[in-house]
């Protein structure tokens, strides 16, 4: 199972590296109403509200482009109302006064596993539909979850990835970082290899999922002796002044010799910190945005990817995670989907695809439901040029 999961991503990886995207971003522009949900700020009964973690984050709002143009395409009432502040407080406070502006649905990326029960069941009491998206929200509460891709698969490839910068080996032509890394490991016989985390916050799930996933990575046979097991973790809060502290606290003690940064947002800042202290020699790998990362990556195929501070990272198409995640709640709204293992939802449009069907799975680390859109990418000089533009 696990190793099943481990080839599906890393045939997409390298075929999304051959072939490039296969969707577009969407032609509407962003209509972002970020900010509080105070009375008198517009309608928004029967609104489809989209929640991410905080305002101010192009990742969110990349997620919202792809959200609204479905629900504008279905006839429906889509929202964009996020904190200010990556917690969890702030979420419930405003998810309480979207409840009472009778809105029909909520579609959100949380930032904790625990804290949202009261607001949640009162949501659900009042038929408020809940899905969440990116960050998970409790199963008890959800219809069901939409993730990216596996999260095994993200874990596995960033440790692979972090591995394979510190050996200072290029992105695998044919995309199987597991293969590359093994190979790699074989010969190696230098000092310990060290990573470093800067996330999100402390609680977030989705980040967390994904650290979980990279230390089980980091407990197999090929990496002892030769890559520590322990991972030394730093939270920036998806915030660009704190996650720019935390990486420069990196840099002093200057104890790693890779950062792996699961957001977009510390990955910014670390690229701009590493920027900021050329004499250091930590390197960068992680999710992050092309279009935000050109700064600090190679671009050309004749470019030698270690002159550059992350030589390679990832993601997926975050306009079609937004797609999705509105396609499955216009269905639970409309259309009688329930979010229950083996139910399905059709979306008519889909980036370049005319129409896909999605299936509801079993979520692999807790009692509810997901859906996999399933297409990470990685970035690299050989792609990089022609991803900035669309992503
Ligand atoms: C950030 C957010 C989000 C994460 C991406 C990769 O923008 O933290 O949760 O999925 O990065």
């Amino acid at each position: 199972m696990k190793k099943g999961l481990a080839l599906v991503l890393s045939a997409t990886i390298a075929l999304s590296s051959l072939f490039g995207c296969t969707s577009t971003q969407p032609t509407t522009g962003p209509a972002a109403d970020n900010g509080a949900a105070q009375g008198g700020g517009g309608d928004l009964q029967g609104a489809n509200i989209f929640m991410f973690k905080s305002t101010g984050n192009s990742f969110g709002d990349k997620m919202y482009e792809g959200f609204q143009e479905v629900i504008t395409k279905n006839g429906g009432k889509p929202a964009y109302k996020s904190p200010a502040e990556t917690t969890v407080a702030a979420q419930v406070k405003l998810i309480d006064e979207l409840i009472t502006q009778k809105v029909a649905s909520i579609t959100i990326s949380t930032n904790g596993d625990t804290g949202y029960d009261e607001v949640f069941k009162k949501a659900k009491d009042a038929g408020i539909k809940i899905i969440s998206v990116d960050s998970k929200a409790s199963p008890d509460y959800r219809i069901t979850h939409v993730d990216p891709t596996s999260q095994e698969g993200i874990g596995q490839s960033l440790v692979q990835a972090a591995t394979l910068i510190a050996m200072k080996k290029d992105y695998p032509s044919d995309g199987d970082l597991k293969s590359a890394c093994e190979e790699a490991l074989k010969s190696y016989s230098g000092k310990e290899i060290k990573f470093g985390v800067l996330s999100a916050s402390i609680d977030t799930p989705v980040q967390n999922g994904w650290i979980a996933r990279m230390e089980e990575e980091l407990k197999r046979d090929v990496y002892k002796g030769k890559v520590s097991a322990t991972l030394t973790k730093k939270y920036g809060n998806d915030d660009p002044t704190a996650s720019t502290t935390q990486a420069n606290a990196f840099i002093s003690e200057n104890n790693v010799d890779v950062i792996i940064s699961p957001t977009t947002v510390g990955m910014v800042a670390a690229g701009q910190a590493l920027k900021s202290n050329p004499s250091c020699k930590i390197k960068l790998t992680g999710l992050g945005l092309p279009s935000e990362m050109s700064n600090f990556m190679p671009a050309k195929s004749s470019d030698n990817a270690f002159d550059f501070i992350c030589p390679y990272m990832f993601l997926w198409d975050v306009y079609d995670l937004g797609r999705v995640a509105a396609g499955a709640t216009w269905a639970a709204l409309n259309d009688g989907y329930t979010g229950a293992v083996g139910s399905t939802f059709k979306l008519a449009e889909f980036g370049s695809y005319p129409s896909r069907t999605f299936e509801t799975i079993q979520h692999p680390a807790d009692k509810g439901t997901e859906v996999v859109v399933g297409k990470p990418y990685s970035f690299y000089k050989d792609n990089m040029e022609e991803w900035v533009k669309k992503l």
